[in-house]
Formats: structure tokens, C-alpha cells, sequence
């Protein structure tokens, strides 16, 4: 029984791995193993030598039993140390970057533009980029054989063959919007409109479609003075400047008289835009007083009321605000370029130091 012991518990300490744990259980305490084998001889002994020898197979088992179990916890042990050692992360190491997305320039000049002019009383209104030529031209004193709607390089619908209606057009402006909004609210009202419109025209400062803001204040006693105040708040909120000054240059437009395009104190000096101070003129607007036809266009009695209307492209803004020299930039399927303007959520181009043209 001794040489069974030490057989035993000799293989157990060489035992390399579990499965050969598992065969020196079977060997040697399992059903048919040496032990058991050794359990059946107790019958053909004398009562004296099964006393003796019953309890003795019984501690060998046990022995060989805790023996196993030892080695089992031992080798899972060393299987553990030996993962802890080869497999380990570095958590030191940078994550891999992920792509960031970011506002378009014109989405966040637009976000910003209207939160200023939220400010200062005005809501935004929205309408169809498929308009009437009625809402698009009409209302706003463009008759039908108004210069104006050829300078407009117009996008037409197509009407089906023998559909004599006025044809739909896509809006080449969101004064229509305001026409709208006029018949649906009357007066006073003071909106903001902003959103795509479509010219058929294409350069380095004209594409198909671009944006605009277009705003309107009616009511019984509103003044060009009105007119030149919300526009000085406007543009010292949106370039961030203490103070501006505004040059307004007399004009026409057929939608407001008297009309006005608005120019802002500016200068250029190495390439860098800087607004409020120097020498220069930049024109960013145009507006003027809102045409009693088309007051009267939009349900509203030009007797009673009056107001102020002024037009901007948002596209421009934005390039002016964040450095971006081309137009088309924007439209480009390769946005490569937002990036290289600096412009990503979070981080901002300092508008003082990080304009050139
Ligand atoms: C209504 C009445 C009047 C809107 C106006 C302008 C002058 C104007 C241009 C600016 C740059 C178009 O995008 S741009 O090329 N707009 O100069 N827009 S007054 O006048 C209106 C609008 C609606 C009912």
C-alpha cells in the first residue's frame, strides 16, 4: 500500500496539466482503479487483516483524493499567473480617435443669428422652397414683366402639357415666407426668416442655392431709426464688437421705398478682417421700408401700418465670421476644408485673430 501511495502521489507532482490529473484519478481511485481493486481483496481477508487494511485503502483514497484536488487548485493557479503575465492591457496607451461631427458654418451662423435677433423681439417663421410665383413675385411688387424676375435667374416647375396655371418656382428669396406669415398673423408682427433659396447662377460668389435671413417689423409708428438700430445691434452681436458704425447707401429694390444696401466699418490689413475699425466699407445687407403694395399684398392695410424689411445671405456672414474665403467651400462633398478652417464644435476660430482672406 506504501508503493501505491508513493506511485501516486509521484505521478500527481509531475502531473503537467488536468487532463493528466484526471488520469491518474481514474488509475487510481476511480471505479476500476488500483484502490478499488484493492477494496475487493478486503473480502477474501481474516476479520484482523480487514480491520487493518479497510481503514487503510480508505485514508489512501482520501490521500490520494485531497492529493488531486491540491494539484487541480495549484495548476489553475499557475494557468492563472501565467495569464496575468503575458496578457496585459497597457491602459496608459491613447484611445484610438473617433470621428467628431460639427455643425455647417452656415447651420451655426444660422443657430447664432437667430438666438440675436430672438433676442430683440423677433420670431422665425418658415415656409415652402416650392412657391407661387404669385407669393415669390407678385406680392412683392415684381410683375410679370419685372426685371427683376429674370436678374432672379429663376428656377421654374414644370407644369404638365396643357396646364395653363402660373408655374411654381423654387423661391429665389424667403420674402415669401414674410408674405405668409403677414396673411396668417397681420399686424403688428416682427419674424425673422431664414432658410435656402435657389438662383440659377454659379461662380466664385454665387451658388445655385444659398441662404438668407430676412426680417420684418410692422406696426403702427416704425421708422428707418427702428430699422438702424436693430441692424447696429445685430452686427455688434454677431462679429462680437463693442461698437460698429453703418453706412447706409441709398438703392432699389421693388419690395421697400425708400431702400437702402448697408455697409460696415471694416478693414483689411494682412489678409485679416477686422470689423468696427479702419477705412473700409463692406456691404453685408440690403433693406429699406416695406412697400405699401406689399403690405397691402399681405392682408395688411398700408394706411394704418408701416415697417422696415431687410435681406442678408447667411452663407456670406458665415464666411466673413469664420475666415472662409470661397463660397462653393460650403457645398463641396469633401469637407476636408471645414477642418482646415478650424471649424469644429468646441473649437472656435477666434474671430479677432483667426480671420484671413
Ligand atoms: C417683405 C417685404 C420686404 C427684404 C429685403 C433685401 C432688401 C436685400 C439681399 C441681401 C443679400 C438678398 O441674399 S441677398 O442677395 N436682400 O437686399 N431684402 S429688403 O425685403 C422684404 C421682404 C419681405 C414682405
Amino acid at each position: 500500500m506504501d508503493d501505491l501511495k508513493a506511485k501516486y502521489l509521484g505521478q500527481i507532482a509531475e502531473a503537467g496539466d488536468e487532463n493528466a490529473l484526471e488520469a491518474i484519478r481514474v488509475a487510481a481511485v476511480g471505479k476500476k482503479g488500483e484502490v478499488a481493486l484493492k477494496m475487493r481483496e478486503l473480502g477474501k481477508m481474516t476479520p484482523e487483516e480487514r480491520q487493518v487494511a479497510g481503514p487503510a485503502l480508505n485514508a489512501l483514497k482520501e490521500e490520494i483524493n485531497s492529493a488531486l484536488a491540491a494539484k487541480k487548485a495549484a495548476l489553475a493557479d499557475a494557468a492563472l499567473d501565467e495569464r496575468l503575465r503575458t496578457e496585459w492591457l497597457d491602459v496608459t496607451l491613447p484611445g484610438r480617435p473617433r470621428g467628431q461631427g460639427t455643425l455647417h458654418p452656415v447651420s451655426q451662423a444660422s443657430e447664432e443669428l437667430t438666438a440675436i435677433f430672438a433676442e430683440l423681439g423677433f420670431s422665425v417663421a418658415e415656409g415652402p422652397r416650392i412657391e407661387t410665383d404669385w407669393h415669390n413675385f407678385d406680392a412683392l411688387n415684381i410683375p410679370g414683366h419685372h426685371p427683376a424676375r429674370a436678374e432672379m435667374d429663376t428656377f421654374y416647375m414644370h407644369r404638365a402639357p396643357g396646364d395653363n396655371r402660373p408655374p411654381h418656382v423654387l423661391r429665389t428669396h424667403t420674402s415669401p415666407v414674410q408674405i405668409r406669415s403677414m396673411e396668417l398673423q397681420g399686424a403688428p408682427i416682427r419674424v425673422i426668416c431664414p432658410g435656402g433659396v435657389y438662383r440659377a447662377d454659379y461662380d466664385q460668389t454665387h451658388t445655385p442655392m444659398f441662404h438668407q435671413v430676412e426680417g420684418l417689423a410692422i406696426d403702427k409708428d416704425i421708422s428707418m431709426a427702428n430699422l438702424k438700430w436693430v441692424l447696429e445691434e445685430f452686427v455688434k452681436a454677431f462679429f462680437e464688437v463693442d461698437d460698429v458704425e453703418l453706412r447706409f447707401r441709398a438703392s432699389h429694390f421693388p419690395f421697400t421705398e425708400p431702400s437702402a444696401e448697408v455697409d460696415i466699418r471694416c478693414s483689411w490689413e494682412g489678409g485679416q478682417l477686422k470689423i468696427g475699425e479702419g477705412d473700409d466699407w463692406m456691404e453685408i445687407l440690403g433693406s429699406g421700408m416695406v412697400h405699401p403694395k406689399v403690405i397691402a399684398a399681405g392682408g395688411i392695410d398700408p394706411e394704418v401700418y408701416q415697417g422696415f424689411a431687410f435681406g442678408i445671405g447667411i452663407d456670406r456672414l458665415a464666411m466673413l465670421k469664420y475666415g472662409i474665403p470661397d463660397l462653393r467651400a460650403f457645398f463641396d462633398s469633401d469637407l476636408r476644408w471645414l477642418r482646415h478652417y478650424g471649424f469644429a464644435a468646441l473649437d472656435m476660430p477666434n474671430l479677432h485673430g483667426g480671420l484671413s482672406r
